[in-house]
């Protein structure tokens, strides 16, 4: 079986075993394929499956069945998980002269608990007891399509093959173009290779030389194997044996990752929902973590219990639902808004793991704690807040009551707007990587046409979730209106912020996001890289208005600078008013009225040319203090033009009578 050329374009699957020890999972796996799944001389010695096992066949329809064969005894649950935690389906096998025993119901919960859905119930050993009594126990529990064989005897292999091609012919396609988990679940070097690792391809394609993410580290594909044989690429389902470049065998080990660069968020701290198991009592405080090949001691943390709600988990997640089906963007604390019990069977927990793994929103795991039942759990954040403060655990677990509910059947996931919600400003690509595709959710870059009240309405809208932002950057429509009212504020109380200090105030993370919530608040204006409003406020418009009283007689006599703070001219106000266009700042303490530069180059240009800054200084009525930098204005703005120390000229464009309506001397 193992020479069998799979005909072109046939699928592979990856299938598990299952059942307690001895019951002859291994034989089956060794009938079906030709293939000894007990690598290890002490598991061929002892008769007993430790580690998991790996062998192939061809089913009668062409597609490749590869298995992962597990160990039944109990003290290798480990291993047995790690094999179980990336299939989509299992081969359960139950020992027609045996029947039901403990690990056979451990493995049952724990393909309960990962929501391992597909599989095939496998009545073996039949040549040594009628299977009848074994099969009617084994239908009490597992609603699978069951076969009668004889792994020894080859007996009734024939009707299995067909039910396995029959399995795998409905397991849903693989997602190749997903990004790649692949947990590891063996390491070992070959000479002159390096590093091999192998794993249980679940969806995704690799291929020689692509670039991957191990430990946090960019590794190199060297070589790539399915079931032998060498291939350049693979897609999503196979069974992989991956050459690394230069990686330490150390570095390399069971239930660690190869992971898709920038597809994953590894974290430490997940938010999760309890499923199986946890209906009754306290979870653990302390369990060990089992998804994919990994399995991770974690800290179980509930939330505070939520006062003042019923046990509404459930009815919470339709009300809110209804929201998210029409793809409306949620008003910040809305989350916040219904008092729902997290209790009443519906868990969520906080998980803090001994070290960090690759997790997505939606990932099923299951908790194992010695003397109690498994417990299955669904992630349902894998950034979550830190709860710092009085309240924060209880507000945690208001957020995450309507996902929390425990039967499967209503229970939601939060999608991107509910963690938009939760987080009020994250990134796209942080929002895929959490498994939240982009797909669904369009940044509106600032430039949504419509007004912010129409951007939170409540009312359905059946576009794609169009939400504000900047760049990578996407921001919860209730919390951009609110930061809009906020910057608003701060501009009219600090007028001409600098964009940086606005960013800090409103503890946004990126600069550019305070430049779209500009662009999306007219009239507020970013120019010179501080932020402006409409007009200056009425104390610097008076202090002008007394400016211009005082410049009538004299428009060239600009006011001492001891003057200015008299006339309400503070250093700050000139500034907001020169950026608003009401005056003109010479230099330091020295203002004029806009336009005094242009008229002051007519009356030069009477003068005869060229002219001294002492007869510019009596022509225009002013003093020294004044006509140097205002001499200085005009040359840079080339209405002047200096021939040596001394003397200037006025030029052509000095001389032109210009249309900008002001008479000469009157700005
Ligand atoms: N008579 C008979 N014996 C069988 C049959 N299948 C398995 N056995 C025997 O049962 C014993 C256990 O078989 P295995 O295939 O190693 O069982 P297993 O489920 O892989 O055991 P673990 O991997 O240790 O959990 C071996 O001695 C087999 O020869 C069968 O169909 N008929
Ligand atoms: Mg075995």
């Amino acid at each position: 079986m193992t020479g069998d050329r799979p005909p072109r374009g046939a699928g592979m699957y990856v299938i598990a075993t299952a059942g307690h020890v001895d019951h002859g999972k291994s034989t089956l796996v060794r009938a079906l394929t030709g293939i000894e799944p007990d690598r290890w001389a002490e598991e061929r010695r002892r008769g007993m499956t430790i580690d998991l096992g790996f062998a192939w066949t061809t089913l009668p329809s062409g597609r490749r069945l590869a298995f992962v064969d597990v160990p039944g005894h109990e003290r290798f649950v480990t291993n047995m998980l790690a094999g179980l935690g990336p299939v989509p389906a299992v081969m359960f096998v139950l020992a027609a002269d045996q029947g039901w025993q403990a690990q056979s119901q451990e493995h049952w919960e724990a393909i309960e608990a990962l929501g391992v859905e597909r599989g095939l119930l496998v009545v073996t050993r039949c040549d040594l007891m009628d299977p009848a009594l074994a099969v009617e126990e084994a239908r009490e529990r597992v609603a699978w399509p069951v076969v009668t064989v004889a792994g020894s005897t080859g007996e009734g292999l024939g009707e299995l093959r067909a039910a396995l091609d029959r399995l795998v012919a409905g397991l849903p396609v693989a997602d190749a173009r997903a990004p790649v988990r692949l947990w590891i679940d063996r390491a070992f070097t070959i000479r002159g290779a390096g590093t091999v690792v192998t794993g249980t391809l679940a969806a995704g394609r690799l291929r020689v030389g692509d670039v991957l993410v191990l430990d946090g580290e960019r590794v190199r594909v060297k070589g790539l194997q399915v079931t032998g044989e060498a291939v350049e690429s693979v897609r999503a389902a196979a069974r992989v044996a991956v050459n690394l470049r230069g990686v330490e065998l150390e570095r390399a080990s069971r239930g660690k990752a190869l992971l898709t660069p920038g597809g994953w968020v590894e974290t430490s701290v997940a938010d999760v929902r309890l499923e199986t198991g946890a209906g009754s009592g306290e979870p653990p405080r302390e369990a060990v973590l089992h998804i994919g090949s990994a399995s991770v001691p974690v800290r179980v943390r509930p939330f505070g219990p939520v006062h003042g709600g019923t046990a509404g988990g459930a009815g919470m997640g339709s009300a809110a639902g209804t929201a998210h089906a029409a793809g409306v963007p949620r008003a910040h604390g809305t989350a916040h808004a219904a008092g729902a019990a997290v209790g009443g069977g519906a868990r969520a927990v906080r998980l803090v793991l001994a070290r960090a793994l690759p997790l997505r929103v939606g990932d099923r795991a299951l908790l194992r704690c010695s003397g109690r039942p498994i417990t299955g759990v669904v992630v349902l954040d894998v950034l979550p807040p830190p709860l710092r403060g009085r309240g924060a655990g209880t507000r945690r677990a208001a957020e995450l009551a309507p996902f929390a509910a425990s039967d499967r059947a209503t229970a939601r996931m939060p999608d991107a707007a509910t963690v938009l919600g939760w987080r009020g400003t994250v990134r796209r690509s942080e929002l895929v990587a959490m498994g939240l595709g982009p797909l669904d959710v369009q940044v509106a870059m600032g430039h949504d046409p419509r007004p912010l009240d129409a951007q939170v309405a409540t009312g359905p809208d059946p576009r794609p979730l169009e939400v504000p932002g900047a760049g990578d950057w996407l921001v919860d429509a209730g919390r951009w209106k609110e930061l809009g009212e906020r910057l608003g504020a701060i501009v009219a109380e600090q007028p001409g912020i600098p964009v940086d200090a606005a960013r800090t105030a409103l503890g946004l993370p990126a600069r550019e996001l305070v430049e779209a919530l500009v662009r999306a608040c007219p009239p507020l204006r970013v120019s010179d890289g501080r932020i402006d409003g409409d007009g200056v406020p009425d104390a610097v418009a008076e202090a002008v208005g007394r400016l211009r009283e005082e410049l009538a007689r004299a428009p060239y006599l600009a006011p001492e600078a001891a003057r200015l703070p008299e006339l309400g001219l503070t250093r700050q106000a000139v500034a907001l008013a020169a950026r608003a266009g009401l005056v003109l700042r010479l230099a330091d303490g020295i203002v004029l009225l806009p336009g005094a530069d242009v008229a002051a180059a007519r009356v030069l240009a009477r003068l005869p040319q060229p002219f001294t800054a002492g007869d510019a200084r009596a022509a225009l009525g002013t003093n020294r203090r004044v006509v140097i930098p205002l001499l200085e204005h005009l040359d840079r703005l080339r209405l002047t033009r200096r021939l040596d120390e001394r003397l200037r000229v006025v030029t052509g464009e000095g001389r032109e009578p210009g249309g900008t309506g002001l008479e000469e001397g009157q700005p």
